[in-house]
């Protein structure tokens, strides 16, 4: 196995007033973890060195660019989900940071003020400002939350004491009151950013902010495209990364690296090279949102032999799937265009959601998948009952489907890893 370390800060970490001690721990396991599911894997494509400095830069290098920025006086906000319209930010010369929230190892610090047996992700995001344990947390100016689920809702109540969290109400249905309603939203975060960074975005801003966020989601788009070949040209893993990396990067930079990264695959597929084998079984996977550092379902399927060849999620496909229709340089069209891209976001949240259902399908036949791997982080009630849909249209198109209920725990690996395997060969045949 390379070496690989995760660059340490100590300086920078002791300005954020970041629990030092702790967090050197976590840096290490990190390093050690990335080292173990990452540089493990054979045949990767060399532009993954790219994502692997990102990586290793991740408690550093990115945190003093986005310090940098704070003192240029451009806001730098956190967010927790993909409604929050990062070309606004973006707009106002600010920074938008997609918070980690994927780590078991926060989860304690978390439970000492929250209940238990809430969603993973959200005790895991709050765990890690309660410990002072994630620079970007403290990093960020401000955070903004919304209102999707009930336990994130009422969990920015209690993470404002810790850093201002300012909430985005999110409609539960898509009439057009509903639209209507959103729209009034994102002319209030607007305000907000506008309020916050002293300046006034104009529609030419605004415009030019949409093509750069929208130049990302093409870059994500071509990558899901390419992962579609026989055999696939890179490993899920790899790609989940990439789709993680997304929500931190500076978004011309990753776009301008994940576009490098598919001219090599462009070379691969016509040379007929992959990360796996041709016969490799093909999983796409659908459901809730794989956080930095959640790797655990892809590292248990690919281990088990098998290629993860999508993600129908929103560290997958729902970020990035959809763009902001460009060319209005006027501002309400502008803000109109972007709230009719973002009502489009099939969350689970949102009753009824049929189109997710076809969505999945869609992707199914796309990604040249062979079964779908539905996953439902614990006491996610919207995605774990909306299951029984996508399970249903499964069963009537006759696509090979398991459904997975974890945390981030390692405690239920070896009967995932037991399900998993059986899966695999129920799809083998
Ligand atoms: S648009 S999926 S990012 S809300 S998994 S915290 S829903 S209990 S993450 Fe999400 Fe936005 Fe929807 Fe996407 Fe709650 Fe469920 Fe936890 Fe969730």
């Amino acid at each position: 196995m390379q070496d690989f370390e995760i660059q340490a800060y100590p300086e920078l970490w002791r300005e954020l007033d970041m629990d030092l001690e702790r967090f050197d721990k976590a840096r290490q396991m990190l390093g050690t973890a990335y080292a173990k599911t990452f540089l493990s894997q054979a045949n990767r494509p060399q532009k993954m060195a790219y994502f692997d400095k990102m990586i290793s830069e991740i408690f550093g290098g990115r945190v003093e660019e986005l310090m940098q920025a704070k003192k240029e006086g451009r806001p730098v906000v956190g967010t927790f989900c993909v409604y929050i319209p990062e070309e606004i930010v973006v707009a106002a010369d600010g920074v938008c940071v997609g918070l980690c929230g994927g780590s078991q190892g926060s989860v304690p610090d978390a439970e000492k003020i929250l209940p238990r047996n809430i969603c993973p992700m959200v005790k895991s995001a709050f765990g890690f400002k309660a410990g002072r344990i994630c620079p970007y947390f403290q990093a960020v100016d401000f955070v903004y939350g919304e209102t999707t689920c009930d336990a994130k809702k009422k969990t920015w109540e209690i993470l404002d004491r810790l850093v201002p969290t300012y909430v985005m109400e999110i409609p539960q249905m898509k009439k057009e009151r509903d639209r209507v309603l959103w729209l009034e939203e994102v002319k209030d975060f607007k305000a907000k950013i506008e309020e916050v960074s002293g300046k006034t975005i104009s529609s030419g801003q605004l415009a030019e902010a949409i093509k750069i966020i929208n130049g990302k989601r093409l870059a994500l788009q071509r990558l899901t495209r390419l992962r579609a070949a026989s055999p696939a040209p890179i490993s899920g893993k790899d790609a989940l990364l990439i789709e993680q990396i997304a929500f931190y990067d500076e978004p011309v930079r990753f776009a301008a690296k994940v576009n490098e990264l598919c001219d090599e695959l462009d070379d691969r597929i016509a040379n007929g090279e992959g990360a796996f084998p041709p016969e490799a079984l093909r999983v796409m996977v659908s459901g809730t949102p794989m956080a930095l550092p959640n790797w655990k379902i892809h590292n248990l399927v690919e281990s088990a032999g098998a290629v993860i060849v999508g993600e129908e999620s929103c560290i997958g496909t729902r970020y990035f799937k959809d763009c902001i229709t460009e060319g209005s340089q006027e501002m309400d069209e502008q803000l109109a265009a972007l709230t009719d891209r973002y009502m489009r976001i099939d969350c689970s949240c949102f009753t009824p959601n049929d189109e997710r259902v076809t969505q999945v399908l869609q992707e199914y036949k796309d990604s040249a998948a062979q079964g779908i791997l539905h996953y439902s982080l614990q006491f996610c009630h919207t995605y774990n009952i909306e299951e029984i849909k996508i399970r249903e249209a499964c069963q009537r198109e006759g696509i090979p489907y398991l459904s997975i209920e974890s945390d981030y725990s390692p405690e239920d690996i070896g009967q995932l890893q037991t399900r998993i395997e059986a899966f695999l060969e129920q799809i083998g045949g």
